[in-house]
């Protein structure tokens, strides 16, 4: 979230599209509730089912699945078109006027850099700024020049007409309006909107560009920065949010550094290429410090062994040749290319694609190794379920290992909510039987492999025998004690560099914040955006204090907040260039003279005055929002519509010739499996119930008896033609396999026109399963394709095509 849960009841427009979160959020969904009980906001869902959340909105649209960019695209058109724009948020604070190179284009589906031979966007480098001589970018502040980015925004979603929209979404047209109308009352400077997302945007090829698109019309409104507005991905698991945080991301490292890649051979290339330059003069660029937390994270890993002479370890981190997302991982495994699998607080067999892919890859290992409280789907993937997993236990050669571990409430620690608090929880219960925590197995295992490699060698032994090992336990670090490592300390005495003879921090102390963070080794930090979050002060993601002296919830006193205890983020961009807020009622700080004070910690220079050229999206090199996004996605600088891999309509009304996301990574065996129209009519989709949590209440007696068995649900005009009655059992199949189901026959899901043709849903709920105690059901994954989204690889769980007979 740019924002926090606290702050949803500062909106006046929240839109729940790409998400459900009375269902999957019902505790967060509280401060929706808030939002239009005390200030009478409005609730917008747009979601292709009616959903609980939609029960209590004031308007619902529906939509076919996998098309809200279309939707959005066509909200930016709208905007544009009926001037409902903050002219002066958007020419102060983004790249409007910054113009594109002459060779950048966009034609027939297609933008510029596309090699049809290889069928990559081979060469990305048209998709960027003209820059004068000295490395500037060419800005046009009165957004006349042609090439400027609000030109060329405005020409492409100019296809985005009110009717194409509703051809490709199936969302009536006069719904669509109505969507339009009401985010176009939030151009005005005292109206804002929040979007609260999940991953009804995110699980599709096109999930990424899905949220480019929101953070486009967010930023044309003038809401980010906004207390009540910005865009809020509410996230899943509990602390999901920290482990992006901490980087067990395949190709990042803690605090959302890179990991070098196999072609930075050496530390110098990996530095110059991951620290950028500022493309506008007077910039922040704040990323340019990434050298002072990369050698802060060495020593916070290797201690003394990192050294300037050994480029504080460089040649110790692995080099990544491609992204190691599940998906691959699970397609090596296929290929017999892995030996062994660590399978931790992690249930693939359920909440993995094609789940018979999935049984074959684990099928070809050695070793698996279940770290899990529970006895999962996965544990007995070997096991012959009947129907539900028809395996053939005697072929299956894997050795499987269960190791009982704690879960979050038998231990203490700090989990990172969605808002980005880090609230610190302490243990309720003992772990039953022989459970240990996840720390302590893996420390276990650590020593055991450090003890041979000393006895044995063996390449590769360096990064493992230079590791710092300093916990007073070793085979059981204490969160304390890892909470303070992430949060940093210094190895010598800090010079404050405004106060001669003065320190920023003393040798040995816990350092204040990421801003004494030192890039000479004289600091540790394990995670730079953690820093601060256990200082000399103690334990500040302990603090219980939630005044609250403006009103808006920010209470600072309440957890901590990465980065540097920010409850929103881009904050700056709340007020104009002259430091007036857009909004007095929502004003999150006042210029006294020397500094801002306010209700929030300044995510902007706190010293530097009002009217300087210092722009407020200091993260990047230029210091403003990005409707043009330079080099970075997969697919293109624009976002644009996309058909999902198996389209209900098998054609892209925008552009036949290319249908769906053409930079989307697919393996040869999985393409084969993608199912056509013609056989496979409907659209299926998975999604939860707030009933069950994923796949381990299936084990909860109580969880059990509210939601017993595996159902899908179907609207009553597809019902009929199929002659099927509520309660009935049903086969739904896809390319890659079957289930069977109760059909719940409801209203809640409406046939859609789209392209001039009727389009149904299937919603398929994902919780069970053959373990645990609610009755043995299909795997829902069995149905879904194993294709990922470009740029993030998050499976296209939400769009695929199946077939519906009665069973
Ligand atoms: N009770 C409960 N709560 C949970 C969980 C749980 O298992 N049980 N899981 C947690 C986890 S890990 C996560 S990640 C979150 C997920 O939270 P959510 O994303 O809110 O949950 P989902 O039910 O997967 O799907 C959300 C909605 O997206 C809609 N949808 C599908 N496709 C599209 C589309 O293309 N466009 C639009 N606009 N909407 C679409 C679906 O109809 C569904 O209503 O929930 C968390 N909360
Ligand atoms: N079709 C479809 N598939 C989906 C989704 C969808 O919407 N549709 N959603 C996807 C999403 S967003 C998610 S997050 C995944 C969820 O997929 P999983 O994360 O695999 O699902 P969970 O059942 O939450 O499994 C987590 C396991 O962690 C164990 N556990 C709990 N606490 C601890 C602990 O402290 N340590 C250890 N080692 N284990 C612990 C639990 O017992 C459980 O077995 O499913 C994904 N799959
Ligand atoms: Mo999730």
């Amino acid at each position: 979230m740019t924002n926090h849960w606290v702050d949803i009841k500062n909106a006046d427009l929240v839109i729940i599209m790409g998400g459900n979160a009375a269902e999957a959020h019902p505790v967060g969904f509280r401060w929706v509730i808030e939002a239009k009980q005390t200030r009478g906001a409005k609730l917008v869902v747009v979601d292709p089912r009616f959903t609980r959340s939609a029960s209590v909105a004031d308007y619902y649209a529906p939509i076919r699945s996998g098309t809200d960019i279309a939707f959005l695209g066509g909200v930016i058109n709208w905007l544009i078109a009926n001037d409902k724009i903050n002219w002066e948020y958007v020419k102060s604070y983004t790249n409007a006027g910054f113009i594109v190179r002459d060779d950048y284009a966009f034609d027939d589906g297609l933008f510029s850099g596309w090699d049809a031979s290889n069928g990559k966007y081979a060469d990305k480098s048209s998709w960027n700024y003209q820059l004068d001589e000295n490395g500037m970018a060419r800005v046009d502040d009165t957004l006349t020049d042609p090439r400027c980015v609000w030109n060329l925004m405005k020409d492409h979603y100019s296809r985005y007409t009110p009717d194409m929209v509703s051809s490709i979404t199936g969302t009536p047209k006069d719904q669509f309006l109505k969507v339009c109308e009401m985010l176009g009352e939030c151009a005005k400077r005292d109206k804002v909107a929040t979007f609260l997302y999940a991953l009804g945007w995110t699980q599709h090829s096109i999930g990424a560009q899905n949220i480019r698109t929101m953070a486009m019309v967010q930023t044309m409104l003038g809401n980010m920065g906004m207390a009540g507005g910005g865009i809020n991905a509410l996230r899943g698991h509990s602390n999901i949010q920290g482990l992006t945080d901490l980087g067990l991301l395949s190709t990042n490292l803690p605090g959302y550094l890179n990991l070098p890649s196999e072609k930075q051979t050496d530390y110098a290339t990996y530095i110059t290429q991951t620290t950028p330059k500022a493309t506008r003069p007077d910039q922040m660029n704040y990323w340019g410090n990434t050298p002072k937390f990369f050698v802060s994270l060495m020593k916070c890993w290797f201690g003394d062994n990192a050294t300037a002479d050994n480029n504080w370890g460089f040649d110790w981190l692995p080099k990544w040749d491609k992204s190691y997302d599940v998906l691959q991982v699970f397609e090596l495994m296929k290929q017999g290319k892995m030996n062994g699998y660590f399978c931790q607080g992690f249930n693939p067999v359920a909440a993995f694609p094609n789940k018979n892919k999935t049984i074959a890859a684990l099928s070809k290992l050695k070793y698996l190794v279940i770290m899990d409280p529970l006895a999962t789907d996965t544990s007995t993937f070997w096991q012959n379920h009947g129907e539900q997993n028809d395996v053939d236990t005697a072929s299956i050669k894997t050795e499987v290992f269960r190791l009982p571990t704690t879960c979050f409430a038998e231990e203490d620690g700090a989990i990172v909510n969605s808002g980005r608090w880090l609230q610190w929880h302490w243990k309720g219960a003992d772990a039953p039987g022989e459970a240990i925590p996840d720390v302590e197995i893996m420390a276990g295992l650590f020593l055991k492999l450090r003890e041979l490699y000393r006895a044995e060698g063996g390449a590769p032994s360096d990064p493992i025998m230079n590791l710092s090992w300093k916990y007073r336990i070793p085979h059981a670090p204490m969160p304390e004690e890892l909470a303070k490592e992430l949060n940093g300390t210094a190895l010598a005495d800090i010079p404050d560099p405004k106060n001669p003879g003065q320190f920023l921090a003393k040798k040995g102390e816990q350092v204040p914040g990421f801003a004494v963070l030192q890039a000479d080794g004289s600091t540790a930090s394990g995670c730079w955006i953690f820093a601060g979050s256990w200082t000399q002060a103690g334990n500040q993601m302990a603090r219980r204090d939630n005044a609250d002296p403006s009103g808006l919830g920010n209470t600072l006193g309440w957890a901590w907040a990465w980065p540097a205890n920010r409850r929103i983020l881009y904050n700056r961009a709340s007020m104009d260039r002259n430091g007036v807020p857009w909004d007095p009622a929502r004003s999150l700080f006042k210029w006294n003279g020397e500094k801002w004070v306010g209700a929030d910690v300044p995510d902007f220079k706190i010293d530097e005055p009002p009217g300087s050229p210092m722009n407020p999206f200091i993260m990047q090199p230029e210091g403003v929002a990005r409707f043009f996004a330079i080099d970075k996605m997969a697919e293109g600088p624009f976002p644009e519509h996309y058909e999902p891999m198996e389209s209900p309509i098998g054609t892209n009304p925008l552009h036949p010739k290319v249908i769906s996301n053409p930079a989307v990574r697919m393996f040869k065996d999985d393409r084969a499996q993608l199912g056509e129209h013609d056989k496979f009519p409907y659209v299926g989709t998975t999604y939860r119930l707030t009933e069950h949590f994923h796949y381990w209440t299936k084990n909860v007696r109580l969880n059990a008896i509210m939601q017993p068995e595996q159902f899908v649900e179907i609207g009553e005009a597809l019902a009929k033609e199929k002659g099927i009655s509520h309660g009935d059992m049903v086969k739904v199949s896809s390319m890659r396999g079957y289930i069977k189901a109760r059909a719940v026959v409801t209203k809640r899901i409406k046939a859609l026109t789209v392209n001039g043709k009727t389009v149904h849903h299937i919603g398929v709920p994902i919780h069970w399963g053959y373990e645990g105690v609610a009755k043995k059901g299909f795997i829902a994954n069995t149905l879904t394709p194993f294709v990922g989204d470009a740029n993030t690889q998050t499976p296209e769980f939400k769009s695929f095509l199946v077939n519906l007979e009665k069973a």
